[in-house]
Order: C-alpha cells, then sequence, then structure tokens
C-alpha cells in the first residue's frame, strides 16, 4: 500500500477487492442508474450486502453520472455503502468532469454524516470503459483537491482490482506530488 498525506488526511492506494475493506466506514459502489444489481464492483457489493442494499438503493432512481447517494452496508463489514454513477467514457460528457464529480459528492456525504473512513474502486474503468491512466489522473486530481477542504474524513482509500491498475494509480500518483 502507498500512502500520500495532507495535514491528517491520508491517500491510501491498495490492490484488494472493495468488500473486503472492513477498517472503513464507507465503501463506494460503482453503480448504474437505475440502482439495480450490476456486475464488476456492483456484483460484488450486492452479493455481499444481501437484498436489502437494493430496497434501500432503488427508490432513488435513476441517478445522473457523477451523483451519489448513501445507504447503509447491511451484510457488509462496513456501515454504509455510497453509490455513485460513473460517466460511460466518451458518452456521458464531459467525462472527466462527471468522473471527478463522483469523487467530490461521495466525499461531500462522507463529511455531512461524520464519516472518517471510505474506500473507493477505480470508478467507471469496466463496463463504463474509461481508460485507466486517464481515469487515475481525474481521480487522483479529484481527491487531492478536496482533501485540504475535509474536516472530518480522515482515510481515503482507493482499491484497484488487478496489479497492471494498481501500478497505473501509484505512478499517478508519483507524479502528480
Ligand atoms: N473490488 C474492487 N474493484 C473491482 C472489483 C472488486 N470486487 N470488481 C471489479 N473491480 P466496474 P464501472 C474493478 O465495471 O466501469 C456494472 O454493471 C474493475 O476491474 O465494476 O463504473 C454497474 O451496474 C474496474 O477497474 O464499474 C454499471 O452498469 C473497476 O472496478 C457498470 O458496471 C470498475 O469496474 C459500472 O461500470
Amino acid at each position: 500500500m502507498e500512502y500520500y498525506t495532507i495535514n491528517k488526511v491520508v491517500l491510501q492506494i491498495t490492490k484488494g477487492d472493495i468488500t473486503r475493506q472492513p477498517d472503513v466506514e464507507a465503501i463506494v459502489n460503482a453503480a448504474n442508474a437505475q440502482l439495480i444489481p450490476g456486475l464488476g464492483v456492483d456484483e460484488a457489493i450486492h452479493r455481499a450486502a444481501g437484498p436489502e442494499l437494493f430496497e434501500e438503493a432503488h427508490p432513488f432512481a435513476p441517478i445522473l453520472p457523477g451523483q451519489a447517494i448513501l445507504t447503509k452496508g447491511y451484510r457488509l463489514p462496513n456501515k454504509y455503502v455510497i453509490h455513485c454513477l460513473g460517466p460511460v467514457f466518451n458518452v456521458d460528457m464531459p467525462h472527466d468532469v462527471l468522473l471527478a464529480n463522483c469523487f467530490r459528492n461521495a466525499l461531500h456525504i462522507c463529511e455531512e454524516h461524520s464519516i472518517k473512513s471510505i474506500a473507493f474502486p477505480a470508478i467507471s474503468t469496466g463496463a463504463f470503459g474509461y481508460p485507466p491512466a486517464e481515469a487515475a489522473q481525474v481521480t487522483i486530481e479529484a481527491i487531492l483537491n478536496k482533501m485540504p477542504k475535509l474536516k472530518i474524513t480522515e482515510i481515503i482509500r482507493l482499491v484497484l482490482f488487478g496489479q497492471q491498475i494498481y501500478e497505473i494509480f501509484i505512478e499517478t500518483l508519483k507524479k502528480r506530488v
């Protein structure tokens, strides 16, 4: 795991499974607009949380690209799930702004609900087709911009699924700081 700290807020970059982060209060889902269980992160989170997650989330649908909504975590080891709708690359435009909005809005929810720790997957880099190197730049920039403004949230973790995308995010962070 790599770390970068601004004041007392730490950005952690790690490899792993978003559903196996028991030491954070909230995990982020890479959802769809209808908030119906899909594939990838969405499937793993709904499977681990159980059917109540869908029941609570679905009435918020449809959500827009960049939007984030909060539910409980049910059978997950995390108290909360924040469901973000990432942009479909080259379809939901401007995709960079909409992807950054996911991170900004999720961190805003954390501050509002006194959530001290959050883990994100690489939103939009799977089914939604965002190239990982470009997503890494947007994601890290959005998080670093928000970090100095946080009063409550202290741990922001990026959980990357696989060695290649993990290295891309690490290199992007190293070039930026
Ligand atoms: N933990 C962490 N990262 C994961 C996991 C996991 N368990 N599984 C996959 N990834 P995706 P999107 C990585 O497709 O691109 C769904 O059907 C994956 O390798 O989950 O935002 C939804 O319902 C990739 O790097 O999310 C939507 O319709 C990243 O997580 C749509 O897919 C995101 O991949 C959302 O697409």
